[in-house]
């Protein structure tokens, strides 16, 4: 049994909690942490019954300040397109910024940490962050720029990331954030089917110490979208060290424009913000899915912006005075509703770190913690795993945590416990939140002051959310049953993607059109949605995830197709066929191998064609979708029907003998073969 730490310090009874405090590896809140949350009881927990949906997301949305109240809270008329808060207008920007300046003026918004020990923080109080957002709009409105255009980024962390996504928001355009280490071709494809005309980039930034020339990426951005029709015409470029270009690779004349020299025009511009409708989109997220196009997840700006502020103050427990650094990079949707938009709508102090946790050595995350006094730390299995494994040490210094979250992949147990008790000293609480790009923000968490923690697991449904588990045919898998099954929402929610910016039809076909009760109703308890996860639920509601059941594969916390991967091999000439499985890593959860057959007349003996197909990955995604292994086979293993049995590959790749019956395969020589190639033998 694993120890208990504090008894329930609420003063609710068990009878009111319920089943939650029965199991034997529950571990409760610390007495001082309950005492300060912003959930005390039951009654609050009620609201969000389901008897009470929709109307329960009030409470979230009635957190953000709006220019028109809404008249339908959810219009359920289009399934599975839901509409949030119709009626309603609002900014998002004036609701992360202006409506703080009475009250937080003078308080750090955002502080960034360079990747350097020895370049100083930037501090951004909501007035600077004020000031510098109006005068990015007042440029963004002089480049002819309105309400419902989209802008592609392509940029790491640096405050001008936010500046830049707040500055879009407050004129109502859409931005499209492309993660900065992935490739130029990456980013170009996303130009492309966002279509937009504008790229915002820099010219540089730091990587484990190294200056990275992140410009040359825009160059092959914008050839990689004109080749897929769409131009770019212009290319915004900020500088990594203001009023100094630091890449080497040449401005573009007319289609290159630096900013320090643009914003000088600019300065002491105001810009009045612009009230969008609750359903208009605020952001583009793409991200991979079980095809080989990568997805624009459409986020709305009332129901999304609520969704976030909501799980922000009341399960994330952010108060006004705590310093909240959350690791993740803003390139991904962790960042944009966990660092940018919940936070800063709840006027707290949003920490954000250019480099890698462990640069320049293992307790550099420690340091930057116990300097700024931050009192939430969010961030993944992976870099929990590589700090506890390098030896990182943050006992030895004064860190004072509240709260840890994880997210992004499964928690080893024993991870777990190393987060609990050694970075948290069994002070701090533990959310494990379990949520997608699609769904805007968490979805499986414990409510942190109410409902003890478990190991492993990502707790129930976060407030008004119906988790259930079915089977392949559609049937509930009952919670303690001990089987796993396909996770999916019973009910929709506010922070769910609009839509599939393009193909909206694609969001019925992946998240809906598998377990639709009635394609014909308008009810929405006839639209479970899908997650594309696997979990169990315990007796209590407890959901531990699985993996992805899909091609779909999390490598350090980070989501890649396995088409995409696939797609990028094969466009070396002696490919001919190409399978992605994951194989289990210690550190980053699962890594890509790769298995390649070639086309006839090539030497399947060539040590270059290995690096050649990991350049081409590396150069076509990034080098986050490097392969662990290329392994050349002389054929797959294939169905009768002529499908690549991953199965079997997977088994391979990760030494287990359970590959099924092989007899149906065509060609079940290949298996033997295979595994030896593997084994080296
Ligand atoms: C937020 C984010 C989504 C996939 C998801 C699942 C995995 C996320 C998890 C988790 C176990 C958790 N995942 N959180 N698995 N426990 N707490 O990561 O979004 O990049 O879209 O990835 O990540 O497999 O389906 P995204």
């Amino acid at each position: 049994m694993e120890e208990v730490t504090q008894i329930n310090g609420t003063g609710i009874s068990e009878a009111e909690i319920g089943a939650y405090w029965l199991e034997e590896d529950y571990i409760y809140p610390s007495e001082e942490f309950v005492r300060k949350a912003y959930i005390q009881n039951q009654p609050f927990l009620n609201k969000f019954k389901e008897e009470n949906f929709p109307e329960c997301f009030h409470e979230y949305a009635n957190l953000l300040s709006w220019d028109r109240y809404w008249t339908t809270t959810l219009d359920s008329s289009n399934p599975p397109f839901w509409r949030w808060f119709v009626g309603g207008k609002l900014n998002a920007c004036y609701n992360c910024v202006d409506r703080h300046l009475d009250k937080y003026k003078n308080k750090a918004a955002i502080i960034w940490v360079s990747e350097s020990v020895d370049e100083p923080d930037r501090i951004l109080t909501y007035q600077e962050l004020y000031v510098k957002v109006n005068e990015f709009a007042s440029l963004l409105l002089e480049m002819g720029l309105k309400a419902g255009d989209t802008v592609t980024f392509h940029l790491p962390m640096v405050p001008e990331l936010p500046i830049s996504m707040l500055a879009c928001a407050r004129l109502g355009i859409i931005h499209s954030e492309v993660f900065g280490g992935f490739s130029g071709q990456a980013c170009g494809e996303r130009i492309a089917d966002s279509k937009s005309k504008i790229l915002i980039t820099i010219d540089g930034y730091y990587r484990s110490g190294k200056f990275i020339d992140h410009k040359a990426n825009a160059d092959i951005a914008v050839a990689t979208a004109e080749k897929l029709g769409q131009k770019v015409e212009k290319v915004l470029i900020w500088t990594r060290h203001p009023g100094t270009y630091s890449s080497k690779t040449p401005l573009v004349e007319g289609r290159d424009l630096l900013l320090d020299d643009l914003m000088k025009k600019h300065r002491g511009k105001r810009v009045d913000y612009v009230p969008m409708p609750s359903e208009s989109i605020l952001f583009l997220m793409y991200t991979s899915g079980s095809t080989g196009k990568p997805k624009g997840c459409a986020h709305s700006t009332g129901g999304y912006l609520s969704y976030v502020a909501g799980t922000s103050k009341f399960i994330h427990d952010i108060h006004p005075e705590d310093v909240h650094w959350c690791m993740a990079d803003i390139g991904w949707i962790t960042g944009h509703s966990y660092i940018v938009y919940g936070p800063l709508a709840n006027a707290a102090t949003s920490v954000m770190y250019e480099g890698v946790p462990l640069y320049p050595n293992v307790n550099r995350v420690w340091r930057i913690a116990e300097r700024l006094g931050v009192s939430i730390l969010h961030t993944a299995p992976t870099a929990i795993r590589m700090l506890m494994r390098a030896g990182s040490n943050p006992t030895q210094y004064k860190c004072d945590f509240r709260l840890l979250v994880t997210v992004g992949e499964p928690i080893e147990p024993e991870v777990w416990r190393w987060y609990y008790k050694v970075v948290g000293k069994k002070g701090a609480v533990v959310l494990d939140t379990w949520w997608q790009t699609e769904t805007g923000g968490w979805l499986c968490t414990t409510i942190p002051s109410v409902m003890p923690m478990k190991p492993g697991s990502a707790g129930p449904g976060a407030l008004g959310i119906y988790p259930v588990i079915y089977d392949e045919l559609g049937n509930e898998v009952l919670p303690g049953s001990g089987k796993a099954g396909n996770l999916c929402i019973k009910n929709p929610w506010p922070g769910r993607m609009l839509t599939i910016w393009g193909d909206p039809e694609r969001l019925v076909k992946q998240y809906y059109e598998k377990y639709c009760k009635n394609r014909d109703s308008k009810d929405w308890r006839d639209w479970p949605y899908f997650s594309g996860d696997a979990a169990t639920m315990a007796k209590d509601g407890y959901i531990r995830v699985l993996g992805r059941v899909d091609d779909v594969i999390n490598v350090a916390g980070h989501r890649l197709g396995t088409k995409e991967i696939e797609s990028a091999a094969l466009t070396c000439e002696e490919v001919a066929e190409a399978a992605v499985v994951p194989k289990s890593d210690e550190l980053r959860g699962h890594v890509p191998d790769l298995y390649v057959s070639l086309k006839s007349g090539y030497e399947t003996d060539n040590k270059h064609l290995e690096d050649k197909i990991k350049q081409a990955i590396s150069s076509i995604i990034g080098p986050i979708a490097r392969p662990a292994n290329v392994y050349v086979v002389s054929d797959m293993p294939k169905t009768r029907s002529g499908k690549i049995m991953r199965r079997i590959l997977a088994a391979i790749s990760n030494n287990r003998e359970d590959y099924g019956d092989i007899t149906t395969l065509v060609n079940p020589d290949v298996v033997e073969e295979i595994r030896n190639i593997v084994r080296g033998e």
